[in-house]
């Protein structure tokens, strides 16, 4: 029993000692098209304001795949359309990794003709209220006359972009009628926290999505409780299970 005890400790102890590694993975997590129906702040005091989706598209929600080491490393977003207008394109794509209301990266999807790398950038907007000026709002679009969701963020000005970090492949994008999905995914990598945000929408915003998301990957302090947690466990049972002397 004490040699067991020994050599138990001192594999916990290696475990303490050692960096924790990257758990296993991927992980996967899903998100809705939830509440609210624009992205907090920017409600234009009209009739939209009460609607998820003003005609077409309609978003519907998505999964992601992140990578035992807290990398994001694929996104899917689910529409619908109702009816085919060609000139909707894409919006950018809005990472927030800390779920703190400050978007930390973009990817530039905004009026995207077609499946290919876009690139990444990190930005630093907050969501409302400090820098509004550096958003592209769905206004810019050519969307005057229409219905469409007035003054609302789709995308970033070139000037709110730092220097590109990398690429994100992009399927592209259809306005045929019926449900599609978008993917995006990432060549390179993006960590996220426990909690992120993501937002995208067309680029009359006639639909916005605005996802917080728990990150299924386990945080290392929670692995390291789990293993002690276990090693009690096993030295309770022996103790159990050991004839008595
Ligand atoms: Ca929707
Ligand atoms: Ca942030
Ligand atoms: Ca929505």
């Amino acid at each position: 029993m004490k040699r067991l005890f020994g050599t138990l400790t001192i594999i916990l102890a290696l475990g303490i000692l050692i960096p924790p590694q990257a758990s296993a993975g991927p992980f996967t997590f899903s998100f809705s098209d939830a509440q609210p129906n624009y992205w907090p702040g920017w409600g234009n005091g009209t009739g939209d304001d009460s609607k998820d989706h003003i005609g077409t598209p309609n978003l519907i929600g998505g999964t992601g795949v992140i990578s035992g080491g807290g990398y994001l490393l694929s996104l899917n977003i689910n529409y619908s359309h109702s009816a085919q207008i060609t000139s909707i394109k894409p919006g950018d794509l809005f990472l927030d990794v800390d779920a703190d209301s400050e978007w930390d990266f973009i990817v530039r999807t905004l009026n995207a003709n077609g499946s290919g790398n876009y690139g990444l950038y990190p930005v630093s907007i907050q969501l409302k209220g400090v820098n509004d000026s550096l958003y592209s709002l769905s206004n810019e679009h050519g969307w005057s006359g229409m219905n469409y969701r007035q003054d609302h963020p789709v995308g970033v000005k070139d000037n709110a972009l730092g220097t590109q970090t990398g690429w994100v492949s992009f399927s592209g994008w259809t306005t045929n009628t019926g449900s599609h999905q978008v993917v995006f995914e990432f060549l390179n990598p993006v960590l996220l926290g426990s909690e992120f945000a993501l937002g995208w929408g067309p680029n009359c915003a006639n639909d916005m999505l605005l996802a917080r998301i728990d990150n299924p990957v386990p945080e290392p302090g929670t692995l390291l409780l789990l293993g002690a947690g276990l090693f009690g466990i096993a030295i309770f049972a022996r103790k159990r299970l050991s004839p008595k002397s």
